[in-house]
């Protein structure tokens, strides 16, 4: 995949992140591999500054890392020293770059491999698509560190694996291999080692072709929708569905299909 051409985002980053442009796909790689990918405050604060500084060029977006593992998680050198409200603080600092990924310009695809760790795991939950390599294992050591996860795990995993597997994760350490977490949801693909950029990148154009009203919807409103009153929900979806279909990129799209210049809905 390192062959593919890209271009340099001329982004700020610290050296524990690099990005390029693929095409329409951004793409952010964790490149702190001696550290295992370990998120200290620098990388915490690139990851935000990536995703508030996206080109408009960039229509999807890829998170992957270098090394052995995706991510060992927080950085427990940094953890030592922190009082209570310098605590708090830390762990909304990672909410704010998590929510520039979650809601931010573009849908993200995260790529997993070896260690998916705490932090790392709560990264990987903040993204809407997430692929795995048969390498990848999940787990929540914060129970055995004396800690709590802090990156917006309790929403955003219980929402993925629900309360009570995360529960059992965090009392007991258990860790799932990529099969099982294919199984449980922690993964909507599963590829063999190595291949994961490239499913990463594939899926990741198909969505940058999408109408990009699509693919605010999806990522903006579903997730609103889902969490709403029933009431509230249909609402809410005629309003976007109405706002979706009286674009210009949505006419041109159902015209292709009547005209039948566009490609069926097949079966794989
Ligand atoms: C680290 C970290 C880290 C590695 N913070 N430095 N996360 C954890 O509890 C997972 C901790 N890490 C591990 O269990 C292992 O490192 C791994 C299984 C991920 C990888 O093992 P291995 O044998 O490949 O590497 P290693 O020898 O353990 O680590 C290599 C170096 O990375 C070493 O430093 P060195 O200076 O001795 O070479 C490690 O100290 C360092 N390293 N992981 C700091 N996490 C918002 S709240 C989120 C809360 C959490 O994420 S808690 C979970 C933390």
């Amino acid at each position: 995949m390192d062959g593919l051409s890209s271009e340099s985002l001329g982004l700020a980053l610290p050296p524990s992140l690099s990005a390029r442009l693929h095409g329409e796909v951004a793409i952010l790689r964790l490149s702190r591999p001696e550290k295992r990918n370990a998120l200290d405050d620098e990388t915490i604060l690139g990851i935000e500054a990536f995703f508030e500084g996206l080109p408009d060029a960039a229509k999807a977006a890829i998170i992957h890392g270098e090394g052995e593992h995706f991510s060992a998680g927080l950085d427990l050198s940094e953890l030592s020293e922190r009082d209570v409200a310098q605590g708090i603080a830390h762990s909304r600092s990672w909410h704010h770059a998590f929510e520039r990924i979650e809601f931010g310009k573009v849908p993200v695809v995260a790529v997993l491999h070896g260690a998916v760790v705490g932090g790392g795991l709560e990264l990987a939950a903040a993204c809407h698509i997430r692929v795995a390599e048969s390498s990848a294992y999940y787990a929540l050591p914060e129970g055995s560190r004396g800690i709590f996860v802090g990156g917006g795990g309790s929403v955003r995993l219980t929402r993925l694996i629900g309360v009570s597997r995360m529960m059992d994760m965090m009392l007991t350490g258990r860790t799932y291999d990529a099969q099982e977490g294919q199984t449980f949801g922690f993964s909507h693909y599963l590829v063999a080692s190595g291949a994961g950029l490239a499913k990463g990148v594939e899926l990741a154009t198909r969505i940058a072709g999408n109408a990009p009203m699509t693919n605010f919807a999806v990522t903006h409103v579903l997730p609103r929708i889902a969490e709403s009153d029933p009431a509230s929900g249909y609402i809410t979806e005629s309003l976007i569905a109405a706002i979706a279909q009286g674009d210009d990129e949505a006419k041109a799209r159902l015209k292709a299909f009547l005209e039948k210049r566009a490609p069926k809905t097949l079966r794989n």
